[in-house]
């Protein structure tokens, strides 16, 4: 059996009839699974709102018990969300520069030395979670060292091992931030924190709860999918030799086959909207205020846009995905995950023979009417050196 394979649980609804029905703590999700659908409503935000006043209810499952401060931009409509996420672009924009990119080389290439030296590695926490919070020292322009911290919180800054909402767990990552915000307020750095607390939205400065929101979404947001997008291109080329030596012979594919990946794996399943006015989805009345969510992963792979959409097709020519999401709130660290995981790839296929996968634990995602594999909870391997 392919264990890296990832069969779409949505098919059945997506052709029969569009979407399927999510209870999620007694407040219902309607889950769009037709790309047409999912970019549509995703471009709609006055109709399907991502701000709205309660925060944290776009996320599913919901996040409104653990969590008072607004993710920005991520839980802003415009027209306010267009100052914020012009004010942040360009730093979430800084991993195309050569410079940026060779910094990630360097932190990919001690962990892949490190790797193969190794009888096995378990993947999602020994490789993906320390690539990924190595990685984000770049992104934020903080000292290394913190990223050992990041570690120690494990895949997911709001969720534990017995619970998808933890309270406490959340409170550790709201205190760091706020101390770091503290810290710069007195001294400032070139970080990402010195950058926001001395930035100005129509001549008023930023406030702490801004910089705040700001920084939850950079750490929660691109955690358990980045290191979810690791592992599984881990996985995939484990049971792929073929495809891993195809890369190393024709360098030029990595950027299509990377597409690829991130398509086939759609690292975040789907993303919520609120619904502000009574309106119609798929044929079905929908009430205002109650919740739709953009189901990126069953988007990308609708029959009607992607040929054989259940393969992956590292070559593919047309791919048209969304697992960055679609429209006005795509995905502000898809350039950061993008370029990461051309380097991993980049340097794994210069280094690594074949990887052997020993043990794994998959994780699924309970969607009520959906069963969805994400990832893995753990993924034991043994690479094998060049
Ligand atoms: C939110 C979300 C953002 C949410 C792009 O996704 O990611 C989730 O993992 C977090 O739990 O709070 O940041």
């Amino acid at each position: 059996m392919d264990k890296s394979k990832m069969s779409c649980p949505f098919a059945h609804a997506r052709a029969e009839k569009g979407f399927g029905d999510m209870n999620d703590q007694e407040d219902s999700v309607k889950i769009l699974l037709r790309l047409k659908d999912v970019r549509k409503t995703a471009k709609n935000w006055k109709t399907f709102q991502s701000g709205g006043e309660e925060v944290g209810r776009i996320v599913v499952p919901s996040e409104v018990h653990i969590r008072d401060t607004r993710q920005i931009p991520f839980e802003v409509d415009p027209p306010e969300h267009t100052a914020y996420r012009n004010l942040v672009e360009p730093w979430f924009k800084r991993p195309n520069e050569e410079a940026y990119q060779s910094k990630l080389r360097e932190i990919v290439n001690v962990v892949l030395d490190d790797v193969i030296t190794k009888k096995n590695i378990e993947v999602v926490s020994e490789f993906s979670l320390v690539i990924q919070s190595r990685a984000l020292t770049v992104l934020l322009n903080t000292p290394f060292k913190e990223s050992e911290t990041w570690i120690d919180w494990g895949t997911h800054v709001f969720r534990s091992e017995d619970t998808d909402l933890d309270a406490d767990k959340a409170n550790i990552l709201y205190d760091y931030i706020e101390k770091e915000i503290d810290r710069v307020l007195k001294n400032p750095t070139d970080d990402l924190y010195s950058k926001l607390v001395n930035s100005e939205i129509n001549g008023k400065k930023l406030t702490k709860e801004e910089v705040k929101g700001v920084m939850i979404l950079t750490f929660a947001g691109g955690r358990d999918t980045v290191i979810n997008a690791i592992t599984n291109t881990i996985a995939y080329f484990a049971e792929h030799p073929k495809s891993l030596a195809r890369i190393k012979e024709n360098p030029e594919m990595i950027n299509t086959a990377i597409e690829e990946l991130i398509r086939y794996y759609a690292p975040l399943t789907h993303m919520g909207r609120v619904v502000t006015e009574d309106t119609q989805v798929c044929e079905q009345d929908i009430k205002a205020q109650s919740r739709v969510s953009l189901c990126w992963a069953s988007a990308n792979r609708d029959e009607k846009t992607f040929k054989n959409p259940e393969e992956v097709i590292l070559d593919r020519k047309m791919n048209p995905h969304i697992s960055f999401g679609f429209g006005t709130h795509n995905c502000l660290g898809a350039t950061h995950a993008r370029a990461l995981l051309r380097v991993i790839v980049g340097e794994l296929v210069k280094k690594v023979k074949t990887i052997d996968i020993l043990e794994h634990v998959d994780n699924i995602e309970d969607l009520d009417e959906f069963k969805r594999k994400v990832g893995f909870n753990s993924l034991t391997v043994k690479f094998n050196g060049i």
